[in-house]
């Protein structure tokens, strides 16, 4: 899978991307990135990629034609254009669903702004997908372009070499409900001991300690998850399961 990443600040994205699990990843040849910077797009003596706003008010906007120009050259490099995603508070909001469509696709061209935002004609243009990572405001899209990469990389097939373990991973489609509580040695730690079940061999009794404490602990910290039916279905099971009765 391929990404491109247009950024003001490519040099955030270097340290992230040597970590562990992305790193192999990138020397297997199953995931590439690739960083752009807009400001090689801009014109002039000073490279200016933003201006202030028409109608008044703080802060600068992103200038269209910079950002326009490095998509459309970026689209150019590589076999096919990719999905072109503006990272942006105003977008809709991540999460595992949307990280599984886009696993799916070949390519990614992940669009990160800075200062007041884009131009409205960069959307009118491009009509990117705009996508947030939740209800808090970061200083630009570059740590959510992080974090799209983070959580898109683990559900491409063979960056996390056990396929099971990203289908049981809690919010993936088949599963509401959190992770249960892990042990390791020490069997005490400073008079916290590790549950007796899980140090026997009774893989059905552990099994079912394990579902106990997934449920226990949705219900004490995400309640919501448990409204929506069945934690282990997604609502697509649900709707098939009805209709098979009728
Ligand atoms: Cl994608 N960008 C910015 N600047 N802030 C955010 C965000 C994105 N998602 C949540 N907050």
């Amino acid at each position: 899978m391929r990404f491109d990443v247009l950024t003001l600040f490519p040099e955030m994205f270097p340290g992230y991307l040597g970590q562990s699990l992305l790193n192999l990843a990138i020397q297997r040849g199953l995931v590439e990135v690739n960083l752009h910077n807009i400001r090689d797009w801009a014109k002039g003596k000073h490279k200016n990629v933003d201006d202030r706003p028409f109608g008044g008010g703080p802060g600068m906007v992103l200038s269209p034609e910079p950002v326009v120009e490095c998509v459309e050259a970026v689209q150019q490099l590589g076999d096919s254009p990719g999905r072109v995603v503006l990272l942006t508070p105003g977008g809709r909001t991540f999460n595992q669903r949307v990280a599984e469509e886009f696993s799916d696709a070949q390519r990614l061209v992940l669009l990160c702004g800075r200062y007041e935002g884009f131009d409205q004609r960069v959307i009118d243009i491009l009509q990117p997908d705009e996508l947030s990572i939740g209800d808090f405001v970061l200083n630009g899209g570059e740590v959510a372009a992080m974090v799209v990469i983070d959580a898109v990389v683990r559900l491409v097939p063979g960056v996390l070499g056990d396929e099971q373990s990203n289908k049981q991973d809690s919010f993936s489609s088949g599963n509401r409900l959190l992770e249960f509580a892990q042990y390791t040695r020490p069997r005490e730690y400073r008079g916290h001991e590790v549950p007796e079940v899980l140090l026997g061999g009774n893989h059905p009794a552990i099994a079912e300690w394990r579902k106990q404490n997934s449920l226990e602990r949705t219900r004490q910290r995400r309640g919501d998850l448990l409204d929506q039916g069945d934690p282990t279905k997604t609502s697509a099971d649900e709707t098939n399961e009805s209709s098979a009765v009728d």
